[in-house]
């Protein structure tokens, strides 16, 4: 099956047209898909309507799947999350984040589904974090490259969050005492195309290891900020049965919290990665070498 792509953005973000991914799976060029993911770090394909279970076996083909500690899952499918703004209070993802960075081995790519959009807002913004690392200057990326930063669970989902009844505080405590908070690299090192990524995010990280506290949080406070500029983002304004497909390695996302009283519902499956690679020591000295 062959298909077209048009870029949103110089650095990331692409639609396609004419594909199905409803098909069946052995239809599907998942090789082109992988490569274009690698090239334009967002997938877009209008008006799929995937059933929870396509979605969760077109995403299992691409690596092993995430079960969310928290989020509640669509029925039978615990590999598919769903969002609902008429089960949960979902404000907190309106904060710039990489899924799942407070796991050892984060999520590699995700693939989510729109149920119910509202009529207009709640689009969904990306951003990308390769070119944020390109945007730096060289003694800033060499020093960056050799430091770690610690992603913390109850960051994003504090005890407002999921602790109104009995059963949802208890799935929330456990779900905190199976993921301590875990070190990551704040330069991240791309697994398939080896680019440099910077690799914090409002949602998760909570401190950069070494430093002192107000160091800390002026570092984080400057490369959040720095992560976030427009030339880095894209925006999509959602249809119901569109998919995005991301490479959650070197992008952040924001679901933009503007349509409320109005609902709506996502679902999405995550594929799991690897723990992230730190950079070369090589390559950070590379990095500060003027071409
Ligand atoms: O609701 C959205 O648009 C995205 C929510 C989100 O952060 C996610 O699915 O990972
Ligand atoms: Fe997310």
């Amino acid at each position: 099956m062959s298909y077209d792509i048009s870029l949103l953005s110089p650095t990331l973000g692409a639609v396609i047209t004419g594909l199905d991914l409803g098909a069946e799976l052995d239809g599907i060029p998942l090789g082109r898909i992988q490569a274009d993911l690698d090239r334009h770090r967002v997938l877009f394909f209008r008006e799929q309507s995937l059933t929870p279970t396509k979605q969760r076996d077109l995403a299992a083909a691409f690596g092993p799947l995430h079960r969310h500690p928290i989020y509640p899952h669509s029925e039978g499918l615990p590999e598919v999350l769903v969002l609902d703004t008429l089960q949960d209070d979902l404000r907190d993802n309106a904060v710039w984040h990489s899924d799942v960075s407070f796991l050892p081995a984060p999520a590699a790519m995700a693939v989510l589904h729109a149920d119910i959009v509202p009529d207009v807002g709640g689009d969904t913004l990306w951003s990308c974090q390769h070119a944020a690392w390109q945007a730096l200057s060289a003694p800033l990326q060499r020093w960056l490259g050799g430091l770690q930063a610690i992603h913390r669970l109850d960051q994003s989902f504090p005890p407002q969050r999921f602790g109104d009844t009995p059963e949802r505080r208890a799935r929330r405590e456990k779900a905190l005492a199976q993921h301590p908070p875990v070190s990551h690299p704040v330069v991240r090192r791309h697994p398939r195309t080896g680019e440099a990524s910077l690799y914090v995010n409002e949602g998760f990280t909570a401190e950069i290891e070494g430093l002192a506290p107000a160091e800390s949080r002026a570092l984080l406070q400057l490369l959040f900020q720095h992560s976030q500029r427009p030339e880095f983002q894209i925006r999509w304004s959602w249809r119901p049965g569109d998919v995005a497909i991301w490479d959650n390695r070197n992008t952040l996302h924001y679901a933009c919290d503007d349509y409320r009283p109005q609902h709506r519902r996502m679902r999405r499956a995550t594929i799991l990665g690897e723990p992230p690679l730190a950079m070369a020591s090589q390559d950070r000295a590379r990095s500060a070498t003027p071409a």
